[in-house]
């Protein structure tokens, strides 16, 4: 296979990570739906902020602390640009796509559903965007009800059901992944938002495992909201963006209190900025989200839609490679799949054959991947799960499988 395609041979030095040995091997690192690299810019770019312009945002008149929220400011508005969002005032930073969730489950959902309206979302969701409903059905007496993935190895959704579903139910709020981080899947989020909004059904996209991989443009999809993780394009940890409609968030109350989203406060009582600044209480990861959008100019001068189509193509080769094993079991579509391949091999367990690759210096995830409902639908307790990105190269799933050939030999499987 000639690597001249890939966006590897342009991307690999600019991640110095990715130049170290592990065990004795050059370090193949397919864990990226857990965390991506970073690139040197972005780490120069955090140093560079806290070596020159940092202090508190949004509070001083002096320089350091300008010059700081103007950064800040300018990466929310980076945000927006990268989103295609309408205004910087739809774009909250969070901790992550987590938090985001969170924010919305909080704020919107358990403020405003009544006891019998439904929550839905899919049996192929993250805990992150699974838990949060669970507790706001609880709290608001509505129901959680669940689009169930169809196949043994899990295909997908069978999202032509969506319309029939929220004729018959009395649905209020869809929430659901674009990239399946266990299934590897796509789901159709423009289709399935049009089809939510003919309703009036508010939606949330958890785009957690696509930002940093696909276009997306929030105007065009018509979501009500969307979150992602900078850690996983690329950007710093602890920082994240939550998007929302500006009047959905202008009507919301904040989810969490205390400094600097407030514009009064009496001893009784206390009025809220606007959005987004309201939900952004306490000191936020200022370098984190200079990071962020240091993180984003890269992404985007390489192109979202080249990076799509090169983890297509990495998913799809490492898929195909994957089938040469005996016994083994892939999860998620053979069509249609992002750069994301779960697996069971043979009897071993994913723990097991995880510490074994990383003797040979390869980085995968094994586990329940944080779905734990999917993968015991699916009749497992844990798989093992290869993960890419555009530094990633074919010689790295050369190195995979030969890793898992080895695997099958030591292990008897
Ligand atoms: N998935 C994985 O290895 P945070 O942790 O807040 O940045 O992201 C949570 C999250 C939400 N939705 C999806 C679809 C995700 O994949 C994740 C994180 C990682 O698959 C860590 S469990």
């Amino acid at each position: 296979m000639v690597n001249r395609a890939f966006l590897s041979d342009r991307t690999r030095q600019d991640f110095p990570i990715l130049h170290q040995s592990v065990n004795g091997h050059p370090l193949v690192y397919l864990d990226n739906a857990a965390s991506t690299q970073r690139p040197g810019c972005v780490i120069e770019e955090i140093s560079r902020y806290y070596r020159e312009d940092h202090a508190n945002v949004h509070r001083g008149l002096h320089a350091l602390s300008t010059r700081a929220t103007q950064l800040y400011e300018a990466a929310r508005t980076r945000v927006a640009r990268f989103l295609n969002a309408a205004q910087p005032a739809s774009i909250v930073f969070t901790r992550g796509t987590t938090e985001s969730i969170n924010l919305v489950a909080a704020s919107w959902v358990t403020a405003r559903l009544r006891p019998g309206e439904v929550i839905l979302t899919t049996e192929m969701e993250h805990h992150a965007n699974l838990i949060p409903w669970q507790i706001a059905a609880q709290r608001t007496g509505a129901q959680l009800k669940f689009l169930p993935v169809t196949g043994e190895d899990g295909a997908g959704v069978d999202w032509d059901r969506l319309e029939r579903l929220l004729d018959e139910l009395p649905v209020r709020f869809l929430a659901f992944t674009h990239i399946s981080n266990s299934l590897g899947c796509v789901n159709p989020i423009a289709r399935i938002c049009q089809a939510a909004k003919k309703v009036g059904v508010i939606t949330l996209v958890d785009a957690a495992q696509s930002a940093g991989h696909s276009p997306l443009d929030v105007q065009a999809i018509d979501c009500d909201f969307l979150a992602f993780s900078g850690h996983k394009c690329c950007g710093p940890t602890g920082i994240g963006v939550l998007y929302g409609k500006s009047h959905l968030l202008e009507q919301m109350e904040p989810y969490q209190v205390g400094g600097e989203m407030i514009s009064s406060v009496t001893y009784e009582r206390a009025e809220w900025k606007p959005a987004p600044h309201r939900f952004e209480a306490g000191t936020p990861h200022i370098a984190g989200a200079i990071g962020l959008a240091k993180a984003l100019d890269y992404l985007d001068r390489l192109g979202r839609p080249a990076i799509e189509s090169n983890d297509h193509l990495l998913g799809r080769l490492a898929y195909e490679r994957l089938r040469e094993l005996p016994g083994i079991r892939i999860l998620g579509p053979r069509q249609d799949r992002a750069g994301i391949v779960s697996f069971q091999l043979g009897r071993i367990h994913a723990h097991d054959l995880v510490a074994y690759a990383d003797q040979f210096g390869v980085a995968l995830r094994g586990g329940h991947h944080c779905t734990q409902p999917l993968m015991r639908k699916l009749g497992l307790s844990a798989s093992a799960r290869a993960s890419f990105y555009f530094y990633n190269t074919t010689e790295e799933i050369d190195r995979l499988l030969n890793t898992l050939r080895s695997a099958a030999d030591y292990f008897g499987a």
